[in-house]
């Protein structure tokens, strides 16, 4: 994949009229050129990489996409490329992926990510590792100077016991940054979001991004009783971001 800018002028009257929805899917159909037949893809999880689920199930209905096999990121994931028709496989079968397109939350200037506000970071670093290629596609909303930065969560997935006891060690490690460490509730808010592997999420908010984010992921998994953190650094291939001036593609 190279660093390529694709009609950026000829877009940029249309893409600048365009709402998020229509820009996450821009970016996810520009990702989906990336496939090719005989590949093992991971999903992704979320709005936009829904996108590129819902494209990739069309081009192989339309017999342009053969022999795909997709490991999905999430169970929600799983039930949409189902419903497409796209045959599916886990790690123990498919350890080796040629290709994982999926969203993000925040990407810095060094394509480094934070990722699983929508619950499902844990399946998603296992299988975007496994990738040979991650391309991340976003709009540009997701664009941040600094990890941490744009005031919403970094979630971090903790097995349920004691989960107050790591929250109030994860807060406590960034008091630098003014974190509070608050536990992730499910739609009605009245019990605890549980991820698809049965643990709990604590979302940190940061007043000003993490000052060095690669000793930071290190010290979270240093705490015993957290499985995972958003932080997905050095992960990405290229990030596609789509936005007023069109799509671009940066690796
Ligand atoms: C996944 O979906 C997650 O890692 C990220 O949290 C989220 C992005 O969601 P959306 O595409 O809906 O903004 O990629």
């Amino acid at each position: 994949l190279n660093t390529a800018r694709l009609s950026v002028r000829a877009m940029s009257s249309s893409t600048s009229v365009l709402t998020q929805d229509q820009l996450k899917k821009l970016a996810a159909e520009k990702a989906v050129e990336y496939v090719e037949s005989g590949m093992v893809l991971g999903l992704g999880t979320g709005s936009t990489a829904a996108f590129a689920v819902a494209r990739i199930g069309e081009l192989m209905k339309a017999g342009e996409l053969k022999d795909i096999v997709g490991v999905p990121t999430s169970k929600r994931t799983a039930e949409q490329a189902e419903s497409l028709g796209i045959p599916l496989s886990v790690l123990d079968e498919h350890p080796k992926i040629d290709l994982a397109i999926d969203g993000a939350d925040e990407v810095d200037p060094e394509l480094n990510l934070v990722k699983g506000r929508g619950g499902a970071l844990l399946r998603e670093k296992m299988v975007e590792a496994a990738s040979a290629k991650f391309v991340v596609i976003v709009d540009e909303s997701k664009l941040v100077n600094g990890l941490g930065g744009s005031g919403l969560a970094m979630p971090v997935e903790v097995v349920p016991f004691c989960w107050k006891y790591n929250a109030s060690r994860l807060q406590s490690l960034f008091q630098a940054e003014g974190c509070e460490a608050k536990l992730r509730m499910d739609g009605d808010g009245d019990k605890p979001y549980i991820t698809d592997n049965a643990n709990y999420i604590v979302d940190l908010y940061f007043k000003t991004p993490i000052k060095d984010s690669r000793a930071a992921a290190k010290a979270i998994l240093g705490f015993e009783g957290v499985v995972e953190h958003g932080l997905f650094l050095d992960m990405a291939t290229a990030v596609i971001i789509a936005g007023a001036e069109g799509v671009r593609v940066t690796t």
